[in-house]
């Protein structure tokens, strides 16, 4: 399915007015508005391919209709979001749920809808029909030389698809780790991992990232080998300059000051990228924005004042991924909202009076701190969005334009119900 743009253009005709009203609100109050707007239409949020399809929990999958069933397939979704938004011109492949087939069509495809190939991931932590040796202790921790040299391969592998299609990161999320103690000698397990790194960071191309994502628990219940920040930043430190870690919002324990977190790999040219999500628990993969709105703001603030600060450019410097997908919402719905509150909270980071805040902060002016963010956090940027869509030829209201074009419907109609997406 493909968005014709006159559609576009008869819902923003309905709904101009009312934008303009609210635009012309919001600008009176701020004072870098145009400069905001600029900044929104740079950015741009890559969508992961496995949360095109419903997520399944561990009790039971309940499977949506119309979902993707092959590559083609998620990059026509993502296409259709990025008709919407013009905010999610990026994917993020899973290997081996999305082996590109033909690689030169799968690019003309992408080209046309205006993707482009973010990080690609590696799959350590199944197990696939044709492969020798088992991931069930683990992957490139392995107390096995055979199996990590497996695992390494496959990362290898996945480098040469993201070369093929021009993506220039590989994301390396392992569930390696031990649920009992005394099952793994931590420090060993360490070790492996690190050579095993090592190995693929070697085979890196010059231009490419590589990203270690952590994760406090979960396959794994006792420990992870990749289990916070400062492993990971342990990792990243020890390979070289193009290893950085990766902070998904969903993968630390509970309270974690995640913000804090942020600041401090900034400050240590660390940071690599960022899987968006929300969660109320553990890694629950909801909707970016649904659960706490306030610190996906604060974390937003420390973004844009940390990459300021080192004269980074917001758009690309680091990589912005969403990583969410869960049982209840239409998987394209639940993107838009998300991608929708990124940039919300985005926007409010960049309406921040750094100067303010910089002189209660050096005052020990606590309650003008508070002040100052909060200022901000209840700002509505969400006129600055739309004007920043409308200026990109997208639509002012992009779910509704949704729901009134009956995409899902549409879907259901060309790939029927049963049809169901690669992915957890
Ligand atoms: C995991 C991690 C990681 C991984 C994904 C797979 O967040 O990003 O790639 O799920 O679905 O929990
Ligand atoms: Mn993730
Ligand atoms: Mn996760």
């Amino acid at each position: 399915m493909f968005i014709p743009g006159f559609k576009i253009d008869d819902h923003n005709d309905k709904l101009l007015k009312a934008h303009q009203r609210k635009l012309k609100m919001v600008s009176e109050e701020i004072r870098n508005a145009e400069n905001i707007i600029e900044k929104l239409m740079q950015f741009q949020v890559a969508i992961p391919s496995w949360a095109l399809g419903t997520g399944g929990t561990r009790f039971g999958r309940f499977s949506g209709k119309g979902e993707p069933g092959t590559l083609e397939e998620k990059i026509e979704d993502i296409g259709l979001l990025h008709a919407l938004n013009r905010s999610s011109g990026a994917i993020s492949l899973h290997i081996p749920w999305d082996i590109p087939r033909n690689t030169q069509s799968i690019k003309a495809l992408a080209a046309q809808l205006g993707i482009r190939f973010d990080a690609v991931n590696s799959n350590t932590f199944q197990d696939q029909k044709d492969q020798s040796w088992s991931y069930k202790f683990g992957s490139l921790h392995h107390v096995d030389k055979k199996v990590r040299q497996q695992a390494i391969e496959h990362n290898l592998e996945v480098i040469e698809y993201g070369k093929a299609l021009g993506s220039n990161a590989i994301t390396v999320w392992l569930s390696d780790g031990s649920s009992f103690p005394g099952q793994l000698n931590f420090r060993k397990a360490f070790q492996n991992t690190l050579e095993s790194f090592e190995e693929i960071y070697r085979r890196l191309p010059s231009d490419w990232k590589m990203f270690i994502e952590y994760k406090a628990f979960e396959p794994n219940f006792y420990s992870m080998t990749v289990g916070d920040w400062g492993q990971s930043l342990l990792y990243a430190s020890k390979l070289g300059e193009k290893a950085y870690t990766l902070v998904d919002l969903g993968h630390h324990l509970p309270n974690a000051n995640i913000e804090q977190i942020v600041s401090l790999l900034l400050m240590e040219g660390k940071l690599g990228g960022f899987h968006f999500n929300d969660s109320k628990y553990g890694d629950d993969d909801l909707t970016v924005g649904s659960i706490n709105p306030y610190q996906l703001f604060l974390i937003f603030y420390e973004l844009v004042e940390g990459m300021d600060e080192r004269n980074m450019n917001h758009a690309t410097d680091l990589g912005w991924m969403i990583d969410a997908s869960h049982n209840v919402k239409d998987p394209l719905e639940d993107l838009l909202q998300s991608v929708e509150a990124i940039k919300i909270a985005y926007a409010q980071a960049l309406l921040v009076d750094k100067e303010k805040l910089k002189a209660a902060q050096q005052e020990n002016d606590v309650v003008m701190a508070q002040e100052v963010l909060q200022n901000a956090f209840r700002t509505d940027t969400r006129p600055l969005l739309t004007e920043a869509r409308l200026r990109a030829h997208a639509a002012i209201d992009p779910l509704l334009l949704f729901r009134e074009l009956k995409v899902r419907d549409e879907l259901i109609r060309q790939r029927g119900s049963v049809k169901i997406a690669t992915g957890l």
